[in-house]
């Protein structure tokens, strides 16, 4: 059952084969979305988080051309600290491992793997979309493509307003792609609650979520299901200043022409210049809290709570 081009952690192996849940985790979010030392310490507090709501945590990355579902201290200590580590989204995954480098996987590449080792769910922080101006540039997430293609259960906070918001939600509807909210009505924004757009359904609970991955199974979908859980109210990023921010790094991307995949972590490091740093702890908060909803769907799936 377990394909043999992956590697398992042991951790990870026995989890799956006794049908214990687990959550994949990506690690582009350790390589680029946070600097040293905050990333590895969440890299770790995630890992910890999981196990002790029962859940066996599967960080994914590529080391020397292997595929890693399960990453061990050394390893995520690599991921966390190299200059080496490629940001690998889908297109780069077969280049990775041709050539024996490393690579942090994004959403894309995450979900990718995640799906070929039989891992229902995956948390995250944001999700990559369609970017604004994309009409102009064609820059749009392949983690779109993604959903669209591996049914993986995607945990994240929303996509930040950096992106167009109202384009990503027609992309995801051109692929199939329930867009859940988790006990909200309205698409939550990353640092902030409420984009101002609704989301399709909003979902009570666990359990719901894990009734839709069930349907979406049975009906043989391809595509996975995007559940957005809103940032905790305290650690909520001011609006107002928020989009001030947005509009000014807008323009500041086209000025110095930041392209391709270097635009995310361009913004997110200006965006944490700009913030004095609220921005790394309202990053950290949100993930976190996608973490229990996912440990709690992965438990529903496996029917050990
Ligand atoms: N959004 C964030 N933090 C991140 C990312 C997105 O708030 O770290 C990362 C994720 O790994 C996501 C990727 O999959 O950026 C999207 O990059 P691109 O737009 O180049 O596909
Ligand atoms: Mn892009």
């Amino acid at each position: 059952m377990m394909k043999s081009f992956l590697n398992y952690s042991s951790e990870v192996a026995k989890a799956l084969k006794n049908g214990k849940p687990v959550v994949a985790l990506e690690s582009t979010i350790i390589a680029h979305g946070f600097p040293y030392p905050d990333n590895i310490e969440l890299a770790h507090e995630l890992e910890k988080q999981a196990r002790k709501a029962g859940v066996i945590p599967a960080t994914i990355a590529i080391i020397d051309g292997e595929i890693k579902v399960g990453l061990s201290d050394n390893e995520l200590e690599f991921i966390a600290k190299s200059k080496e580590v490629n940001k690998a989204s889908l297109r780069d995954l077969p280049v990775l491992l041709a050539k024996e480098l490393n690579g942090a996987t994004t959403v894309a590449s995450t979900m990718q793997i995640a799906y070929l080792a039989g891992i229902d769910v995956f948390v995250t922080g944001g999700i990559g979309g369609v970017h604004r101006k994309a009409e102009e540039t064609f820059d749009i997430s392949a983690d779109l493509k993604a959903l669209s293609q591996y049914p993986v259960t995607v945990v994240c906070a929303g996509a930040k307003s950096v992106l167009d918001l109202p384009k990503t939600k027609e992309v995801l509807e051109s692929k199939g792609v329930p867009l859940l909210g988790y006990q909200i009505k309205k698409l939550p924004a990353f640092y902030i609650r409420d984009s101002g757009l609704e989301v399709d359904y909003m979902i009570e609970n666990a359990k719901e979520v894990s009734g839709i991955i069930e349907k979406n199974r049975i009906l043989e979908n391809k595509s996975g299901i995007l559940v957005t859980v809103p940032i905790p109210k305290k650690d909520e990023l001011e609006e107002k200043e928020f989009n001030k921010i947005i509009n000014e790094l807008t323009k500041e991307v086209e000025e110095k022409e930041i392209k391709g995949k270097n635009i995310t972590p361009y913004l997110l490091n200006r965006i944490k210049e700009k913030t004095k740093g609220r921005s790394v702890e309202a990053n950290i908060s949100l993930v976190k809290n996608n973490l229990q909803a996912g440990c709690n769907i992965a438990k529903e799936l496996k029917g050990s709570f």
